[in-house]
């Protein structure tokens, strides 16, 4: 696979279970799906280092569940885990010192729902999905996602931890807004899965950027930007400086360049390259992307050293740590 070449080092996390006779016997019934059908499904990617949330994915893709219960579920994971600031309950606020959050939710079919700017709410990616299946709508944003979120049936919750908020409050105290790269937005999940059926969907979510401005709203929650996906072809998301992914609809470009025949990988490094062209004198904040092709090959391009994605198929749950433009 092409993604294998690009590894600079990777690691089983789950080296136990890739060896339990469970997992075995499981392999051998994929290896007819691999061959039948010349791809490798079920598989799930997603940005970062998040094993947990591509194990609970691999759990529902294993069991015969659909790519859109996986991703879903999966990024729920990060959403509810408090240790992940970027991400849901836990993620750093604005600086004003709301925590407002952002996702979008893709499905095989072409149909998609976010949210953007929405507060008080754990499960941004489910409230998206709502929007998607019973509304005529793509996207609901700020106090509008909310009270959709509520008649919903979703629970209204205070986001911002103790830890988060101490944070913001030495934040406060020079109040100056410069992200470090790999730093103060880590983990902002972006995952993409194929079925048993062959179906591809996505999802993104995020806190989005630590201490913007209220009512800031990055790449992750808009289609084509922070998330793409096409069913014939495949899907790529993206993490970092969301501006600069919106300035290219990065995902968009990235499916589009698999459609004209580009690898995952040889897409991502392209979709990088387009926003390094427009940042020639600063090159001083990160991008990630990953994508995934109708066959389940996989790729991953960034800007800085420091991004991983994690992997998970009957080859093994990996986290790949792909070549950066930027050299260490
Ligand atoms: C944003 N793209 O709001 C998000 C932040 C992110 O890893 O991905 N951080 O711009």
């Amino acid at each position: 696979m092409q993604r294998r070449k690009f590894l600079k080092s990777s690691t089983i996390a789950t080296a136990g279970l890739i060896s339990s006779p469970i997992l075995a016997s499981c392999k051998e019934e994929n290896k007819s799906i691999i061959s039948e059908n010349n791809r490798e499904q079920p598989i799930v990617i997603a940005t970062w280092n998040v094993e947990n949330a591509t194990s609970k994915a691999w759990e529902v893709l294993k069991s015969g569940g659909s790519s859109l219960d996986a991703v879903e579920q999966g990024v729920m994971i990060e959403e509810a885990d408090v240790k992940n600031q970027s991400v849901g309950k836990g993620g750093r606020p604005d600086r004003d010192g709301n925590v407002t959050l952002d996702a979008c939710i893709m499905d095989s079919e072409g149909n998609c729902g976010a949210v953007l700017c929405i507060e008080n709410i754990v499960h941004p990616i489910s409230v998206a999905r709502k929007v998607m299946e019973d509304t005529p709508h793509v996207m609901l944003a700020g106090k509008g996602a909310e009270q959709f979120a509520y008649e919903k049936g979703f629970k209204k919750e205070n986001l911002l931890t103790e830890k988060s908020k101490q944070e913001w409050l030495e934040w406060k105290k020079t109040a100056q807004y410069k992200p470090i790269v790999n730093i103060e937005n880590h983990d902002t999940i972006g995952m993409l899965a194929i079925d048993n059926n062959g179906n591809i969907s996505g999802a993104c979510t995020t806190s989005g950027m630590a201490y913007k401005i209220a009512g800031r709203v990055g790449d992750s929650p808009i289609i084509g930007a922070g998330l793409f996906v096409d069913n014939e072809v495949g899907g790529a998301t993206a993490t970092g400086v969301g501006e600069e992914v919106v300035r290219t609809v990065g995902s968009f470009l990235i499916v589009e360049l698999m459609r004209q025949g580009k690898s995952p990988q040889e897409a991502c490094e392209e979709g990088v390259r387009r926003i390094i062209k427009k940042n020639k004198n600063k090159l001083n904040f990160q991008i990630g992307f990953i994508a995934i092709n109708k066959k389940g090959e996989t790729g991953g391009y960034c800007i800085q050293p420091g991004f991983s994605y994690r992997t998970y198929s009957e080859a093994g749950h990996v986290n790949n740590i792909p070549e950066s433009y930027i050299k260490e």
